[in-house]
């Protein structure tokens, strides 16, 4: 059976921005109800990254933004980058910095989040090191990324029922599919598109899948 906590929405930002446009997006999305975290993940579906200055400038620009709104801040992929910055924290994938390297560049305090993708096997490794949260994905079909995994919601039914830190759900995840995932047992619900490209704009999708996960 799933914990009984209240699942929480973690937001990741487009895979490319224009950081004016998207500045104005993400005080929206910040308005519109509860985030946990936000992960600045600027990387094309061929998985192209931009530029690190280009990373570090929206960090800088975007991380007062998170604060003032008690939402943490993690960096995609590059634990250097998220020390530099001053953010909370990084998302690892299992190509990226290893996690205990990870942990000693960035500290105790440091969030660190890996990236799982349909094992069960990966996400008890990455628990037994020390991480903050496993992730897991895709669930669903998505544009912003070409996933080599897909996984089933009896994964995070089952972590649940097994292990004790914190799952996230990612891939193509949108208010209309979203509720099986919470119903299995999703900590967090890790959302891109269904967020910014949402027909009402990102404010009513915030506070839509706020809804969700009240009821
Ligand atoms: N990892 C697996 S699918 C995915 C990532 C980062 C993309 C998430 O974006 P969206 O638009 O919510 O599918
Ligand atoms: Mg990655």
């Amino acid at each position: 059976m799933a914990k009984p906590m209240k699942s929480r929405l973690y937001l990741i930002s487009p895979p490319e921005i224009n950081l004016d446009d998207f500045t104005d997006m993400f005080e929206q999305a910040l308005k519109g109800g509860d985030v946990a975290c936000f992960q600045l993940r600027l990387k094309n579906q061929a998985g192209e990254a931009a530029s690190d200055e280009n990373i570090l400038t929206s960090c800088h620009r975007l991380i007062p933004i998170a604060h003032a709104h008690n939402v943490a801040f993690l960096v995609n992929d590059r634990p250097d980058i998220a020390k530099q910055a001053g953010a909370d924290g990084v998302h690892i994938g299992q190509d990226d910095m290893p996690y205990t390297e990870t942990r000693n560049l960035l500290g105790e305090n440091a969030i660190i989040g890996v990236t799982c993708h349909d094992s069960r096997h990966l996400a008890m490794v990455a628990s037994e090191a020390g991480a903050d949260y496993v992730a897991f994905g895709a669930f669903y079909p998505t544009q912003t990324k070409t996933p080599k995994f897909s996984a089933d919601k009896e994964l995070l039914s089952w972590w649940q029922e097994t292990m004790e830190p914190p799952c996230v759900a990612i891939g193509g995840i949108t208010i209309d599919n979203a509720e099986p995932l919470l119903e299995a047992g999703a900590d967090f619900i890790a959302v891109s598109s269904g967020i910014w490209n949402y027909v009402d704009g990102p404010q009513k999708a915030v506070k839509a899948f706020n809804k969700l996960m009240d009821t």
